[in-house]
């Protein structure tokens, strides 16, 4: 199977997945993981962490003149949130598709915002939006020796 998974492998991307603050005090963090999970992505990196300002406002820089920019930044760092990396062939515009539309009431159901939030303001998760951000994301929140490169057991009943 190795060699197979390996050559699968081309096209393979990741993208920084965080559990907002509302998500975490709403009791929504195994519910969204699970989404990802049962897609079958690959998890590479996993923590909760409180978000100190600057790392919100790096995360954020492209917001900066938006009239919402200071309340994004007091919501992600009003409690903690988590962060994740996942990987796989496409993985940036699929898990943008699981999570829906910004606004969640224009989020499509079965979408995380379609199903499980209301406001633009408290939509519960953040996806990266293409693959160069995804890799900006991930080494933005994560250290390097917090990232796992593993092959999980279940691999060659995801990929041919
Ligand atoms: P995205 O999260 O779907 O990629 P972006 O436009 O990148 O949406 O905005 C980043 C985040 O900023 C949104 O997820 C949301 O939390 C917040 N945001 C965006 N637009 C508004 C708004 O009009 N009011 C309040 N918050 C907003
Ligand atoms: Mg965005």
């Amino acid at each position: 199977f190795l060699p197979r998974l390996v050559a699968a492998m081309e096209g393979v991307e990741e993208t920084y997945i965080m559990i907002k603050p509302d998500g975490v005090q709403r009791g929504l963090v195994g519910e969204i993981i699970s989404r990802f999970e049962k897609k079958g992505f690959l998890l590479k990196g996993l923590k909760l962490f409180q978000c100190p300002k600057e790392l919100a406002e790096e995360h954020y820089k492209d917001l900066k003149d938006k009239s919402f920019y200071p309340k994004l930044i007091g919501y992600i760092t009003s409690g903690p949130v988590v962060c994740m990396a996942w990987e796989g062939v496409g993985v940036v515009a699929s898990a943008r598709k699981l999570i829906g539309a910004t606004n969640p009431l224009q989020a499509e159901p079965g979408t995380i915002r379609g199903d499980l939030a209301v406001q633009t303001g408290r939509n519960v998760v953040h996806g990266s939006d293409s693959p160069e951000n995804g890799h900006r994301e991930i080494a933005l929140w994560f250290k390097e020796s917090e990232l796992c490169q593993w092959v999980p057991a279940q691999a060659p009943w995801l990929m041919e």
